[in-house]
């Protein structure tokens, strides 16, 4: 059984979100999921998040192929969160190659390609300028 483990604050789900997640789902036989805290995504972004922690949980956990999901309280935790998970594999997206390239003494780490021409901060770009 193979578990990998993967991060993100997915705020105003998109379809990048969806890729990245299955192909993540794709590489093992359970997908954890950390989902930031909306206090995380203000410290990184300087902003809060438009939707918050508890329903970015709720869509995150209502995905068929996402077994468990947890709120990611800092990015310096990776590693307790991925020995409390016995994670096999650390999959993020490629915004953040060689970020947690040190964590490969605990697990396979994995950068997986973004997918182009989508985001979460152009969405909220487009809807502010069409009102
Ligand atoms: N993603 C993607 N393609 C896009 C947009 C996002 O593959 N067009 C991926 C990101 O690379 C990331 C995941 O979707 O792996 C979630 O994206 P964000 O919500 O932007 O996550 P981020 O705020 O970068 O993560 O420990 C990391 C933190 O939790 C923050």
């Amino acid at each position: 059984m193979k578990t990998i483990i993967t991060f993100g604050t997915f705020d105003v789900f998109h379809v990048g979100h969806v890729n990245i997640l299955q192909r993540a789902a794709s590489l093992g036989d359970t997908l954890i999921v950390g989902v930031s805290t909306d206090q995380l995504n203000y410290n990184k972004k300087g902003r809060n998040p438009i939707y918050n922690q508890l329903d970015r949980m709720k869509i995150i956990n209502s995905l068929r192929y996402v077994n468990l999901c947890f709120l990611e309280e800092s990015l310096e935790k990776k590693e307790e969160y991925i020995r409390k998970y016995d994670a096999d594999v650390l999959v993020m997206g490629d915004d953040w190659k060689g970020k947690f390239d040190h964590l490969s003494n605990l697990c396979e780490v994995v950068y997986l390609e973004r997918t182009p021409s989508v985001s979460t901060t152009e969405i909220i770009e487009v809807i502010s300028s069409a009102t």
